[in-house]
């Protein structure tokens, strides 16, 4: 099944001209490396057409990768013969940006995704959750189409597989990944050391500030079983900084020793939190994810809770703790006090 869809897709490359290349709102690494590195091949290797619009917002720490996008923002003038759809779960999970989705009705739907919870909504779909990146899936397509794997394009599926795999330490690491990762780094002449030191430490000076917030206001409960850290508004106002860039903050919780269940709260408006959720082995916080409004896989998702920062940390809790298959009494946990900081 999956190996047809895969065949599918190479004869569908094969087949048609032009290609439109989305990837998904909030773009991550992963959605960023895989869709550049499929645009730059259409483009430079194949003879074909491809676009990849820029996203809404290019984050910061993926900046590196922009450069390579040049030629890849060439709208082809006429439809386009395809839309392809990379890490995105479900429909509305891609970015349109300024780009308006029923322009696009008539096009052959291709998506290439590796969440469990995946949904099949294009014409051809490879959804394969045994992947621990879509620049995984990416990498297999450009090998079977004998691609040669460039810098960029090696630059670009190497960060994919870093950054989804949080550095080869997530349990969705594979030898697999490994493998293609020593073949990037060998056909595409690259140096992981200059690579991770872009995404990984090279933090802005609002980021550094906003870590130190969040990790302020940690909250530890279940003999730190369970790690809660927040960014209030109050806190990030206080030092004129914003919610831009936190990607990766919530993972500063899972390195406390025996966590087995992490979140950061993000208090994006009033009444408005945007909630982090990573979790260990087992642990499904994409199906509690899911149930509140939101997605993931499971052990890194996330959603959004229209309620008071408080509530949602109390729903949160109540959450874990079942899923640990606890019902302890809150009386039980230790609580820090409220905090927020002001200069
Ligand atoms: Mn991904």
């Amino acid at each position: 099944m999956t190996m047809k869809s895969k065949n599918d897709i190479i004869e569908a490359i094969h087949r048609l001209d032009s290609f439109l290349i989305m990837g998904h709102v909030d773009p991550d690494g992963d959605s960023l490396g895989s869709s550049l590195a499929l645009a730059l091949y259409l483009l430079e290797q194949a003879g074909k057409r491809a676009y990849m619009p820029a996203p809404v917002n290019w984050p910061g720490r993926y900046g590196f990768l922009e450069k390579h996008r040049d030629g890849t923002g060439e709208m082809p003038k006429e439809k386009v013969d395809a839309v392809i759809i990379l890490d995105c779960s479900s429909a509305d999970r891609v970015d349109w940006g300024q780009l308006d989705p029923r322009d696009y009705e008539e096009s052959l739907f291709i998506v290439i995704d590796h969440h469990e919870e995946g949904k099949a909504f294009g014409d051809i779909n490879w959804i394969d959750p045994e992947s621990a990146a879509v620049g995984e899936m990416v990498f297999d397509i450009l090998d079977a189409l004998d691609a040669e794997i460039t810098t960029p394009i090696a630059e670009s599926l190497y960060m994919a597989i870093v950054t989804d795999t949080g550095r080869f330490t997530h349990s969705n690491t594979t030898a697999r990944s490994m493998q293609i990762c020593a073949e990037l780094i060998e056909r595409g002449n690259i140096c992981p050391s200059k690579l991770t030191g872009e995404v990984y430490y090279s933090f802005s000076e609002e980021y550094l500030r906003n870590i130190g917030i969040a990790l302020y206001n940690s909250r530890i409960y279940m003999d730190a079983r369970i790690v809660f850290l927040t960014l209030d508004r109050a806190s990030v106002r206080s030092f004129s900084t914003t919610f831009d860039e936190t990607e990766g903050i919530v993972d500063l919780a899972m390195s406390v020793k025996g966590v087995e269940l992490a979140s950061l709260f993000k208090e994006i408006g009033q009444n408005m939190i945007r909630v982090s959720l990573r979790s260990r082995g087992k642990i499904d916080v994409g199906a509690l994810a899911k149930e509140l409004g939101g997605g993931g896989h499971r052990n890194a998702a996330g959603c959004t809770l229209k309620m008071p920062l408080s509530l949602a940390r109390e729903v949160i809790l109540d959450k874990f703790e079942d899923l640990l298959g606890m019902n302890l009494t809150r009386s039980a946990c230790k609580v820090a006090d409220e905090r927020h900081i002001v200069p």
